[in-house]
């Protein structure tokens, strides 16, 4: 039997790390054989990238749109596609819906541009289920900054950020894999929304 895919997503500080860490909990009491890894990243060239994307100097728009999808490339190669093949569920912190986000909700590049570059890196391949954790920008920002200096994204003004969750709430009217969580409850409201997506998955035919 082949795995599940399910991607985490959200603006930054609704609680997809912390999430995570509760779907991993779940995945490990119903015996399910799993793994965790994130984007722009997962590999050792993905990682390298990360730093690059998050921490290094001026990156143009393109080239920040390229390196994400060069992330993904390699990421779907050396790490996800196998383990699903394998049986596994892979649980990853962020996938292609960032990109139009981000790039194209964010930065305002051309969404067809992004379609065009998810087609060649993985055509009609996506998620089972994608979890979006939606909250206000303001709560998201205010939890994310207990945590300290904001990354070269992070860094990006309250218009940017806007555009991005309207982006995400755009992206998942037209699609059914999405589960839109209210991340603005208290913790175990959150748990109780995914918990609920995940038995779902686990008793949907594959
Ligand atoms: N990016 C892109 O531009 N294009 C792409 O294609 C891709 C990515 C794939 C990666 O960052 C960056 O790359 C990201 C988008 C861009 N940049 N930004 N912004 P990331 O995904 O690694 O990091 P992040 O989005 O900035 O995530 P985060 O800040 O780590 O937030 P989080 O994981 O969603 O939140 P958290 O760490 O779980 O929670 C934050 C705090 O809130 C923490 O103290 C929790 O205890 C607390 N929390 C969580 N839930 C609750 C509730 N329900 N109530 C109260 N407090 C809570």
């Amino acid at each position: 039997m082949k795995g599940r895919f399910i991607t985490i997503e959200g603006i930054e500080g609704v609680g997809k790390t912390t999430n995570i860490q509760f779907i991993q909990d779940w995945l490990t009491t119903n015996k399910i054989e799993f793994i965790s890894t994130r984007e722009p990243g997962g590999t050792e060239l993905g990682e390298q990238l990360r730093n690059l994307l998050l921490h290094g100097g001026h990156v143009s728009n393109n080239a920040e749109l390229l390196m994400m999808f060069a992330a993904r490339a390699q990421h779907l190669d050396e790490v996800i596609k196998p383990a699903i093949e394998s049986g596994k569920w892979v649980i990853c912190d962020r996938f292609t819906d960032s990109t139009y986000a981000y790039q194209g909700g964010g930065r305002q590049m051309d969404v067809a541009t992004i379609s065009q570059l998810e087609a060649l890196v993985h055509g009609a391949f996506q998620p089972h289920m994608t979890l979006l954790l939606d909250a206000p920008v303001e709560i998201g920002r205010a939890r994310a900054a207990k945590r300290g200096a904001a990354d070269r994204i992070e860094a990006e003004d309250l218009a940017f950020f806007n555009r991005v969750r309207d982006m995400f709430l755009n992206r998942a009217k037209q699609a059914e894999r999405f589960q839109i969580v209210d991340a603005t409850q208290d913790l175990s409201s959150v748990q109780q929304q995914i918990q609920v997506c995940l038995q779902t998955l686990l008793e949907s035919p594959q």
